[in-house]
C-alpha cells in the first residue's frame, strides 16, 4: 500500500493571519510530504508488512509490523496522520462548538474558557516537540492528553498513552509556527483559536460518542 500528501482543505494563504501562508507551505508541503514519503520508503522495504491496511489500522497495529520499520512507521505513519488530522481540524471559516460538544467540554473542564487555558497550558509544558489532544474517553467524558514526537491516539494506548477517540489537535512542533512567531509558542497557541474547526471537532465527538 502506497500513502499519498494528501491535500489541504483551504489555499495555504486561507489561515492568514494566524498561520501565515509560507508555514502552512512549508509545513504541508515539506514536513509532512517527507513523513509520507518516509513512511512508503519503510513500507516497501517490507512488502508483506502492511498489507491492505489503512493508516489508521496500521497505527493501531505496530506491534505485528518487523522490527526493522515499527519505529519508522511510529514516526512517519504518525507524522502523517496526525498532520491530516491537524489541518482538517482547522478552518478558515468560523465555526462553534455544537451545544453536545459545549456541555460535554463544560461539564469536563468547568467552562470553555478553562478548557482553552487548560489546552493552552499543555501545549506550553509540553518539552520537546509533540502535540496536544483533546479526546473523548467514553460517556461524553472529556480529557486532554500530550504525544511526543509524533505519537498518537490512533496508536493506541499502549504506545502513546493518550487514550480516546480525538477531537482536535495542536501542533506543537515549531515548524508548526517558527517562521512567524519565533519562540513565541503562547501567542501562536493563541491565534490558533480564531481558526479551530468547531464544525469538525463537533462531527468528531458525535461519532465518539455513537461508538
Ligand atoms: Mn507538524
Amino acid at each position: 500500500m502506497k500513502y499519498s500528501l494528501t491535500p489541504l482543505e483551504y489555499a495555504a494563504d486561507a489561515l492568514e493571519p494566524f498561520i501565515d501562508a509560507e508555514t502552512v507551505a512549508i509545513h504541508h508541503g515539506k514536513h509532512q510530504a517527507a513523513y509520507v514519503e518516509k513512511l512508503n520508503a519503510a513500507l516497501a522495504s517490507e512488502p508483506n508488512a502492511a498489507g491492505d491496511l489503512t493508516l489508521s489500522e496500521l497505527l493501531a497495529n505496530l506491534d505485528s509490523l518487523p522490527d526493522a520499520i515499527r519505529l519508522a512507521v511510529r514516526n512517519n505513519g504518525g507524522g502523517v496522520w496526525n498532520h491530516e488530522f491537524y489541518w482538517r481540524g482547522l478552518s478558515p471559516e468560523k465555526s462553534f462548538p455544537s451545544d453536545e460538544l459545549l456541555v460535554a467540554i463544560r461539564e469536563s473542564f468547568g467552562s470553555f474558557e478553562n478548557f482553552k487555558k487548560m489546552f493552552a497550558d499543555s501545549a506550553l509544558s509540553l518539552f520537546g516537540s509533540g502535540w496536544v489532544w483533546l479526546v473523548e474517553n467514553g460517556g461524553g467524558k472529556l480529557s486532554i492528553c500530550k504525544t511526543p514526537n509524533q505519537d498518537s491516539p490512533a496508536m493506541l494506548s499502549k504506545i502513546s498513552g493518550c487514550i480516546g477517540a480525538p477531537l482536535l489537535c495542536f501542533d506543537v512542533w515549531e515548524h508548526a509556527y517558527y517562521l512567524k512567531y519565533r519562540n513565541a509558542r503562547a501567542a501562536h497557541i493563541d491565534a490558533l483559536w480564531n481558526i479551530v474547526n468547531w464544525r469538525r471537532a463537533s462531527l468528531r465527538f458525535e461519532r465518539a460518542v455513537k461508538k
